[in-house]
């Protein structure tokens, strides 16, 4: 499992406001509205508590902190915990926290305690990067291509499907991606087939932890790009050339779609 490093999560206010002015060029609405509208909820007055987990590979430098960033950017009251853990989780709940949000190495959750509704960020992360792109404006088809159908691309692909897409998917793992061609009834999409190599898309997914995975032959003028995958899918030279419009955030827009999930 690929770990955010402090690296990712520098400047998240300017990442956030940048992802945020492009999901609003591309769909007329911004993260906040988006959220809104899928999940059918709205943040009244719900307290936030961020507890650090030391367990496996430790604290990351600027987690807690870029979730303390995140949640205020997106008008939660929210605290830091100043004890780890179980000790944090405690200092948490008995400070007023009505939703928890915490991650070791595997799994970061948020945790409503008023209603019991808990999410998972990677299958929230997947599905609000489809749903942003699933409504692309200017997308000239419904069809997509999905690249990356692991923990978090595999719910976007879905939810692409679940939309009435026309989904492509392709993972490198052939295993996968044969499994995931029969449980969803997506296309698989061989980048080294001749045919495969014609078709352009003018929306696609990507949820891989490698850099440059989407070949130029797919790109299409004024494509839309969402991917929650680090590092970035594509070089900044294919974005102008093809005037990519990128949807591309470390941490926050996954987080705002786990807590707008849970209310
Ligand atoms: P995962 O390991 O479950 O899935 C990744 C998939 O990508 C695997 O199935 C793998 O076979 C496939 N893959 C690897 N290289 C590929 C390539 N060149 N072409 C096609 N497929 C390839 O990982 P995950 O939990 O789904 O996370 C995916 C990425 O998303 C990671 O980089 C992770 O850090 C990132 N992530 C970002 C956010 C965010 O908010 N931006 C949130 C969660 C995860
Ligand atoms: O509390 C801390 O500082 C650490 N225990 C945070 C660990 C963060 N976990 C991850 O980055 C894992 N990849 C799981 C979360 C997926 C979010 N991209
Ligand atoms: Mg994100």
């Amino acid at each position: 499992m690929a770990l955010l490093t402090p690296e990712d999560l520098e400047n998240i206010n300017k990442q956030l406001q940048e992802a945020d002015s492009s999901v609003r060029k591309v769909t007329g609405l911004d993260i906040k509205g988006i959220c809104k509208d899928f999940y059918g909820t709205t943040p009244c007055c719900e307290k936030v508590g961020i507890v650090p987990v030391t367990s496996g590979n430790g604290i990351i430098g600027s987690f807690s902190a870029s979730l303390h960033a995140i949640t205020g950017y997106f008008g939660f009251d929210s605290f830091v915990t100043d004890m780890p853990d179980v000790s944090g989780y405690y200092e948490a709940v008995r400070n007023g926290a009505q939703i928890i949000l915490m991650a070791d190495d595997n799994t970061f959750l948020a945790h409503n305690l008023k209603n019991g509704k808990i999410a998972n960020n990677q299958p929230c992360t997947g599905i609000i990067y489809a749903e942003i792109a699933s409504r692309h404006l200017k997308a000239d088809s419904k069809d997509v291509l999905a690249v990356g159908l692991g923990k978090v691309g595999f719910p976007g692909a879905a939810h692409f499907v679940h939309k009435g897409f026309r989904v492509y998917g392709y993972d490198a793992d052939k295993a996968l991606l044969e499994k995931t061609v029969s449980s969803l009834g997506i296309i698989p999409f061989d980048p080294d087939n001749h045919s495969d190599n014609f078709r352009k898309f003018s929306i696609i997914f990507e949820a891989t932890p490698c850099a440059n995975t989407i070949p130029e032959s797919v790109i299409s003028e004024n494509c839309v790009i969402s991917t929650p995958g680090i590092p970035c899918a594509i070089s900044k030279e294919l974005q102008k050339k093809y005037g990519v419009e990128l949807i591309m955030e470390p941490l926050g827009i996954g987080t705002a779609s786990m807590l707008y999930s849970v209310l």
